[in-house]
C-alpha cells in the first residue's frame, strides 16, 4: 500500500477493504490449559465477517465489530503448536451481497465509496466522512484471547449505586456474571453499604475520587476502580419568557446542575494500530486543558477501547455516548436488530460501571436523514420511519433491560426520551444541531439568534497547519485548490466556503502561512461566538459540545486539535471560552458575567476603550457585580464615550485572578490595524511577548516540536506583556524550541 494519507493516494488503496485477508498465527497450547475443563477463545472488536479457523478446522464465524464472540476451543487444539486463523471477508463485499439481498437502498450520507455500509456493522466512518479518509479496514481490532478453566470464567462485572439525598451513604451493589465451565451462567450480587462516600465529580466541579472493589470468583480476581457519583439527564418540560412550551436538557451530577461544556469525538486514528493509550491520553489531557467536562462519543465511529473510558474517569470526561448508528437509515430486519441486540447487550453491560458515562443515546442524526435522501423521502418516508422506530425501540429496551439507572435519549438531536419528532432546528426541547452558520453559510453572528437548550454539535472548519500539510502534499501544492490539496477536503465546497469567509470578515490574505492561519483565526471566532452567547443564556441552554475535538487523518476539518495532537487557534480559544469564569460582550450592548462555579463571586469588571493604534486605553469604567454560583449575570454596558473606530477590552477580576477578553463592533477588516511590533524574548520555554500598538491573535508556534504553550491566539496590548510557557511533549532541547519557535498575528497577514 502505498501512504494513503498522502496526496491522493486514498483511491489506490481501495483494493484493500475489497480484498478478502488471512490473518494467522501459531501458539502453544501447554498440558497445564488443555486439561483445563473448558478452552474458549473470546474475541472482542473483531471487524467484521470473519472465520476462525484452528489447526485447519473452522472453529467459528463473526459478523459484527461491536459484538463479543465466545468459541469453545478445546475440540480443536492439541498439545504442542496450533495455528489459528481468521479469514476476513471483504466487508465491502458483504455489504454489496446484503443489499442485493434486501431489494432497497439503505443510504448513508458521507460514504465516498462503498455505499451500503449502513447493511454491515462496522464503523460507519471506514467508509469515508466529510472529515475523514476511506479505508475499510478490517481484522483483529480488540482483544483476542484463548482461556481456561475448570470452575468458571467472568463476563462482566458491574455495579449500581444508590444515594441518600445528601450523598452521605450509598448502596453499591456489585454484580458479577459468570459462565461455569459447563457453559451455564449465572449472576452473583454483593450488597456493600458505604458511609461519606468519596465522590467524583466531573473536570472543574471537583475531584475525581474512586472508591475500589474487588471480585474473585475461583481462580480470578478483578478489581475496579469505580467512581461513585449521580448523574441525572433532565428533561422537565418548561415555557420560556412567551409561554411557549419546551423542555430542558441538562445534567445534575451529585445534586449540581452543570454546564456541559466540550467536543464530539470521533475515532482518533482511521488506523486502529495507531489508536494507542498514548494518543488517547493526549487527546482526553487536551480536553482537559481546555475546560471541557463532557465529550460526545459520536455515533459513526465505535465502542472505544477500554483505555479511553478508564481516561475519562479519571480525568473526569462526562461521556455524552451515541450507540454507533449515524446519518444513514437502517434495517430493522430480524437478523439486523438481532445483531444490535447482540451487540448492545454486550457493549452497555462492558461500560456501564464507568463514571464518566453520563447517557446513552440512540444514534446520530438519524431521525434527520430519513428526509435527506431521493430514496427515502416521500411516499417512502413511512416505511423507513418504522424501521427507525423499531430500531430505536430494541435500542431503548437494551439499554432499560441492561443499565437502568442511565438515560436512554433517542436520538441527538431529539427532543427527549419518547419523543422521535425531527428535532432539528428545534431551540426549544432537547438538544440541537446547529449547522446552520457552516452548512448553510450563515455569518456567524447568527449563532445569537438561537436559543438552543443544549447544542451538542455546531462547527467550522479550518486547514490544518503547515506542518501537518506538508505531511500529504508535496511544497508546490500547498495551496487551497490544488487537487491534492483539496483531495485532503472531504466536505464538497469546504475550502471555497473558508476562503469566501476569509473575505467576508478579513482583509484578504497574502500566501500560504497567512491563509492557513486565517483559517484557523475566524474558526476560533465562529465558535467562540456560539459558546459565549449561549453560555450567557444558561440555565435556558445548559451544553455547548463544539463539533469536533480532533481528525483521524490530517485533513481539513471542523477539529480544534489536528492530527498528531496540535493544537489549532480554536482549542487555545476554547481553553478561554469555556473557564469557569468569563466576560464577554453581547449583541444589544450587553455584558455577560459567566460563573461556572459553586460559589458567589464578587467581581470587578473593567470597560476599557481602545483605538486600534493605540498605546494605552482612552478610558476606562469599572463596575461592582455580584455573581451567582453556577449563573450567567447580563447587564448593560456602561455607554460608549468615544466615536470613530474603537474596540473594548473587558477585564473580570475576581479573587481567582483576571480574566481577558476583547469586543469588537465592526469585522476585523473594517478596521485599518495597526502594524504592531510585537517583540518576542525566550528564556528556555519561557516566551515573553510585547507590543507597541494592539495585535490580534497573536500566535506563537514551535514548527515540528510537540507541545503545547499555556496560551495562544490572543490580544497582545502595550504595556501588558505576556509570558507564555511551552511545555514540550518529547525530547527537545530548550535551543532546539527557539529555533523553531515563530510569532505572527493578524496584521501580518496582509
Ligand atoms: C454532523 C455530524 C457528522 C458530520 C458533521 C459535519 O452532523 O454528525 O456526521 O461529520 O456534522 O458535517
Amino acid at each position: 500500500m502505498p501512504d494513503p494519507f498522502f496526496g491522493q493516494n486514498e483511491k489506490k488503496t481501495q483494493w484493500v477493504g475489497r480484498h478478502d485477508w488471512t490473518v494467522s498465527r501459531t501458539f502453544e497450547a501447554t498440558d497445564e490449559v488443555l486439561k483445563r475443563k473448558a478452552i474458549v477463545l473470546r474475541l472482542e472488536d473483531c471487524d467484521a465477517f470473519c472465520t476462525i479457523r484452528i489447526n485447519g478446522r473452522e472453529v467459528g464465524r463473526t459478523t459484527d465489530r461491536f459484538q463479543r464472540y465466545t468459541f469453545d476451543v478445546k475440540p480443536y487444539l492439541r498439545a504442542g503448536e496450533n495455528r489459528i486463523e481468521g479469514v476476513f471477508r471483504s466487508p465491502e463485499k458483504e455489504a454489496d451481497k446484503r443489499r442485493e439481498k434486501v431489494g432497497r437502498p439503505f443510504p448513508m450520507s458521507n460514504v465516498q465509496w462503498s455505499k451500503n455500509q449502513a447493511l454491515i456493522r462496522k464503523p460507519a466512518c471506514h467508509a469515508g466522512w466529510d472529515w475523514g479518509l476511506a479505508q475499510m479496514v478490517t481484522g483483529f481490532c480488540g482483544e483476542t484471547r484463548i482461556l481456561a478453566y475448570d470452575d468458571c470464567k467472568i463476563d462482566y462485572v458491574y455495579s449500581t449505586q444508590e444515594f441518600n439525598a445528601d450523598f452521605t451513604h450509598c448502596d453499591l451493589t456489585v454484580y458479577v456474571e459468570i459462565t461455569d465451565a459447563d457453559g451455564k451462567a449465572s449472576t452473583v450480587t454483593s450488597k456493600i453499604p458505604i458511609d461519606n462516600p468519596p465522590l467524583w465529580w466531573p473536570n472543574g466541579a471537583g475531584e475525581q475520587k474512586f472508591y475500589t472493589y474487588t471480585v474473585k470468583v475461583g481462580s480470578q480476581t478483578i478489581t475496579r476502580k469505580i467512581g461513585l457519583r449521580k448523574v441525572e439527564v433532565l428533561n422537565t418540560p418548561d415555557k420560556d419568557e412567551a409561554g411557549k412550551p419546551g423542555a430542558r436538557m441538562a445534567v445534575r451530577v451529585n445534586g449540581r446542575e452543570l454546564f456541559m461544556k466540550g467536543a464530539n469525538w470521533i475515532p482518533c486514528s482511521a488506523f486502529e494500530n495507531e489508536q494507542t493509550p498514548d494518543r488517547y491520553r493526549d487527546l482526553l489531557e487536551s480536553a482537559v486543558a481546555a475546560n471541557m467536562n463532557m465529550i460526545r462519543v459520536w455515533g459513526g465511529g465505535q465502542y472505544e477501547k477500554d483505555c479511553f473510558y478508564d481516561m475519562c474517569d479519571e480525568m473526569g470526561l462526562l461521556l455524552w455516548h451515541d450507540l454507533m448508528f449515524s446519518c444513514a437509515v437502517y434495517p430493522a430486519d430480524e437478523r439486523f436488530l438481532g445483531s444490535v441486540r447482540e451487540e448492545l447487550k454486550h457493549q452497555v453491560r462492558r461500560l456501564r460501571d464507568h463514571a464518566s458515562i453520563a447517557l446513552w443515546c440512540g444514534d446520530n442524526e438519524c431521525v434527520g436523514a430519513l428526509t435527506w435522501f431521493e430514496e427515502t423521502k416521500g411516499e417512502n418516508l413511512p416505511y423507513y420511519k418504522k424501521l427507525l422506530e423499531a430500531r430505536h425501540k430494541v435500542s431503548d429496551e437494551a439499554v432499560a433491560k441492561y443499565d437502568p439507572q442511565r438515560m436512554f435519549w433517542p436520538s441527538s438531536p431529539c427532543a427527549g426520551p419518547g419523543n422521535y419528532a425531527n428535532n432539528w432546528k428545534n431551540d426549544s426541547q432537547g438538544d440541537m444541531h446547529n449547522w446552520t452558520v457552516w452548512h448553510e453559510n450563515a455569518s456567524f453572528d447568527a449563532y445569537y439568534t438561537f436559543r438552543p437548550r443544549f447544542c451538542s454539535e455546531f462547527g467550522y472548519q479550518s486547514f490544518p497547519s503547515r506542518e501537518v500539510a506538508e505531511t500529504f502534499c508535496a511544497a508546490k501544492d500547498l495551496n487551497p485548490t490544488a487537487p491534492d490539496f483539496e483531495w485532503h477536503q472531504k466536505n464538497p465546497g469546504g475550502n471555497q466556503r473558508m476562503l469566501e469567509t476569509m473575505a467576508r470578515y478579513f482583509r484578504f490574505p497574502q500566501g500560504t502561512d497567512a491563509m492557513l492561519y486565517l483559517s484557523q483565526v475566524q474558526q476560533s471566532i465562529a465558535m467562540k461566538t456560539a459558546v459565549e452567547g449561549w453560555r450567557a443564556q444558561r440555565p435556558r441552554c445548559m451544553g455547548t459540545l463544539y463539533w469536533q475535538l480532533n481528525d483521524n487523518w490530517p485533513v481539513a476539518s471542523w477539529s480544534s486539535i489536528e492530527y498528531g495532537g496540535k493544537w489549532k487557534h480554536l482549542h487555545y480559544q476554547a481553553k478561554r471560552f469555556f473557564d469557569p469564569l468569563v466576560v464577554v460582550g453581547l449583541p444589544g450592548d450587553k455584558i455577560a458575567v459567566l460563573n461556572d462555579t459553586a460559589a458567589d463571586v464578587k467581581a470587578k469588571v473593567i470597560v476599557e476603550e481602545w483605538a486600534f493604534d493605540g498605546a494605552e486605553p482612552l478610558s476606562s469604567t469599572t463596575l461592582e457585580r455580584t455573581v451567582k454560583a453556577d449563573s450567567a449575570d447580563v447587564f448593560n454596558a456602561p455607554e460608549c464615550k468615544l466615536a470613530g473606530p474603537r474596540f473594548r477590552v473587558l477585564r473580570l477580576v475576581t479573587a481567582a485572578g483576571e480574566f481577558v477578553n476583547d469586543w469588537l463592533f465592526d469585522y476585523y477588516k473594517a478596521y485599518d490595524l495597526a502594524k504592531a511590533d510585537v517583540k518576542v524574548s525566550v528564556d528556555g520555554f519561557k516566551v515573553t511577548l510585547q507590543t507597541d500598538k494592539p495585535a490580534f491573535f497573536v500566535w506563537a508556534n514551535a514548527k515540528g516540536v510537540r507541545g503545547e504553550f499555556s496560551d495562544n491566539s490572543l490580544t497582545l496590548l502595550p504595556g501588558r506583556p505576556v509570558t507564555l510557557t511551552f511545555t514540550p511533549k518529547g525530547k527537545v532541547t530548550a535551543a532546539e524550541f527557539r529555533k523553531s519557535l515563530t510569532v505572527t498575528h493578524l496584521r501580518e497577514t496582509y
